[in-house]
């Protein structure tokens, strides 16, 4: 079954944040429209391309990750082409609406399915959080088609409503799911409990390029450790947003402090008193 083309929500609605989180609670995802143009589009496939030679990034080796896929990790770190799509401001406005401010970047992958890929198992990308569920989003999935999602090469399947569920799916289970088909420069909205997975390349020749930008709340450990995986004069580089959503910030003016500092001190950078001590310390000598 597909889900039709039909419902996106476009990037431009003056409500999107809104919009789209009340869609993510309802069914577990929505697509939105328009967030790239077909110019912007074709650069970033052509980059994945170049990424993947300059790094001679190989197919998977599991099922899993699929043997007929290729995906660049930390993207971010290894092409400045990607940084704006992390930072794009139509998708924080969205994310911020679901996970609250102060949210995170988990990681940046891109995956390029091949002819001939299977549908990978269904899975749910919180499944390592052992919060009982259902529960609210502490992890957003934003998965970006870069070339269209079709049914026939590989459009991410999707269980509609799942994010309700009260288990995980078992390894190798069957649900009716809905193919996600979308056109290039739009990007499905994911609840981190929603069951979704892969879907199967029959195609005979078209490759599926897409990238997947998880978010998580301010309060969650990212999946990848982008404070580590960039080296420090890259991350200086990065616009400020970019810094603090990979950790250079700092959740309810504590968690995340180094030596009672804010991060970004040690990048020589300079922000605004902001740290709990000196809240503290500015109301007693009030
Ligand atoms: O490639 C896709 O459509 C989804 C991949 C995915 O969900 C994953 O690898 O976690």
């Amino acid at each position: 079954m597909s889900l039709p083309l039909g419902n996106p929500i476009s990037a431009a609605s003056p409500q999107l944040g809104h919009d789209v989180a009340a869609a993510v609670e309802e069914h577990g995802f929505a697509v939105v429209s328009g967030l790239l143009d077909e110019g912007a589009c074709k650069a970033l496939v052509d980059e994945v391309r170049r990424v993947e030679r300059e790094h001679e990034i190989e197919l998977g080796k599991n099922d899993f990750e699929g043997f007929r896929t290729r995906r660049v990790f930390n993207l971010i770190s290894r092409s400045s082409a990607f940084r704006d799509l992390v930072i794009h401001e139509r998708m924080d406005a969205i994310i911020e609406a679901i996970l609250g401010d102060g949210y995170l970047l988990s990681g940046t992958t891109s995956m390029h399915l091949f002819p001939g890929e299977t549908a990978q198992l269904l899975h749910a990308d919180d499944g390592m959080i052992s919060l009982p569920r259902p529960h609210p989003a502490t992890l957003v999935t934003t998965l970006w088609a870069l070339s269209p999602f079709r049914a026939e090469n590989g459009a991410t399947m999707v269980v509609p409503g799942s994010h309700r569920f009260e288990a995980m799916p078992k390894p190798g289970e069957r649900h009716e799911a809905v193919a996600v088909e979308m056109p290039a420069g739009s990007a499905v909205v994911l609840h981190g409990s929603t069951w979704h997975g892969g879907g199967t390349n029959a195609s005979a020749d078209e490759e599926r390029y897409g990238l997947s930008i998880q978010y998580v709340a301010g309060w969650c450990r990212q999946q990848q450790n982008l404070m580590l995986g960039t080296p420090a004069d890259l991350v200086a580089t990065y616009p400020r947003r970019l810094q603090e959503l990979i950790g250079y910030s700092i959740y309810r003016n504590v968690m995340g402090h180094v030596d009672r500092q804010h991060p970004l001190r040690l990048l020589g950078e300079e922000v605004e008193p902001a740290m709990v001590w000196e809240k503290l310390s500015n109301e007693e000598s009030r």
